[in-house]
């Protein structure tokens, strides 16, 4: 690698966020929050263990009572939260780290037993999402959900601006919207998900609207330079489609340019390991502009070709970091990386959360040498 090339160990500004290398940690539902979907002092130890990373992009956060659509998932809509929040992120700067809240409405992958009054979930239109919830009581068929009301879309998008103040009232650096996988923003982007006749469906710029008017008033909120996206073009998760994703996120990307915000981050692929025909995600980077995060199944090698390739500037790792607390330190020295138990993703306290180990045998040694003659 000659020198003056970009590797995943120097560091990156991104909007006003100062990042100490380009290893972000990807967002990871862990369903952990307590009582009230409150954060403590648990989930800041498992925060703060990894603060290394240059970017913390926390688990997905709900917005609103009527956002949430797992168990145990973080809200950033009272007061209680925002204070379980600041235990987090008092703890992840104390340990040097940089940290943004992603902010989150799932829209119909929910379930009555999530909403307020035992209410239908609300989307788009009234088309039902062929997947299940995980409630109290097991999996459970998602009903079709009852499709919003044009004045109830602007209620919405305030509540995504009031969110990312309460967001940097709770001490983080900066928020990301939560516009993949198949969840609210992504179910007004899609045709398959939209099909409403105001002037938030029809069109790919009506359907792309309600991004746009979530990501202007979360900029106006709490200022760009701290603002990033995530979208995934071609992620099928969550019985999502689209009938044409290139020309769909080419306009997302080109509308984005000029905002000033942080970074666009862009889940490369499907997330269910079936591979995805072509898609060109350099074109979303060259109309973008500005700073991209990549993700999706990266390793040290896959990353930093990444970053020489000009494909992105920085890497968000997930499960990685699951298992690897110190993944930043372990991708330096060539490190083997520790395999994480699936069985522990979700739910549930330490176990397969804070307990995983860092690195201390001498084995990475050798290794290090290696790095240096690759990389250095
Ligand atoms: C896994 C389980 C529950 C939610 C996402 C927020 O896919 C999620 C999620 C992932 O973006």
């Amino acid at each position: 690698m000659s020198a003056g090339q970009p590797d995943l160990f120097s560091p990156l500004r991104v909007g006003s966020l100062n990042c100490k290398n380009r290893v972000a940690m990807a967002p990871l539902t862990r369903s952990r929050a307590g009582p009230g979907n409150v954060q403590n002092a648990l989930n800041a130890l498992y925060y703060a263990q990894r603060a290394s990373a240059g970017l913390i992009i926390s688990e997905a956060t709900q917005i609103s009572p009527e956002g949430q659509g797992y168990i145990s998932t973080p809200g950033i809509h009272s007061n209680e939260q925002i204070e379980g929040w600041r235990i987090v992120t008092k703890a992840v700067r104390v340990a040097g780290g940089c940290m943004v809240l992603q902010l989150w409405h799932v829209g119909r992958i929910s379930h009555p037993s999530f909403q307020p009054g035992g209410a239908l979930p609300v989307a788009p239109s009234a088309i039902k999402p062929n997947a299940r919830a995980f409630t109290t009581n097991g999996f459970e068929p998602i009903p079709t959900p009852r499709a919003l009301e044009t004045e109830e879309v602007r209620n919405i998008v305030r509540q995504y601006a009031i969110a990312a103040q309460n967001a940097m009232a709770a001490g983080f650096d900066g928020v990301e919207v939560h516009a993949a996988n198949g969840y609210l923003i992504d179910q007004f982007l899609r045709d398959r998900t939209n099909q409403r006749s105001d002037h938030y469906g029809g069109s790919i710029e009506n359907r792309t609207r309600f991004l746009l008017e979530v990501m202007d008033a979360v900029t106006s909120a709490v200022g760009p330079e701290r603002v990033g996206v995530r979208i995934s073009p071609q992620n099928a998760q969550n019985d999502i489609d689209d009938s044409d994703p290139q020309t769909l996120f080419n306009h997302v990307a080109k509308s984005l340019a000029g905002t000033g915000i942080a970074y666009l981050h862009v889940i490369e692929g499907d997330t269910s390991g079936k591979t995805a025909p072509g898609f060109d995600y350099m074109a979303l980077k060259r109309l973008f502009g500005g700073s991209v995060i990549l993700n999706n199944n990266f390793d040290r090698t896959s990353a930093g070709a990444a970053l020489v390739d000009g494909r992105a500037d920085m890497i968000a790792f997930g499960k990685p970091f699951i298992s690897n607390p110190d993944l930043v330190i372990r991708l330096f020295l060539g490190a083997r990386l520790a395999m994480a138990n699936r069985e522990t993703f979700y739910g549930g306290g330490e176990e397969g959360y804070t307990d995983y180990q860092v690195l201390h045998s001498a084995e990475p040694v050798a290794c290090y040498q290696d790095h240096e003659r690759a990389w250095g």
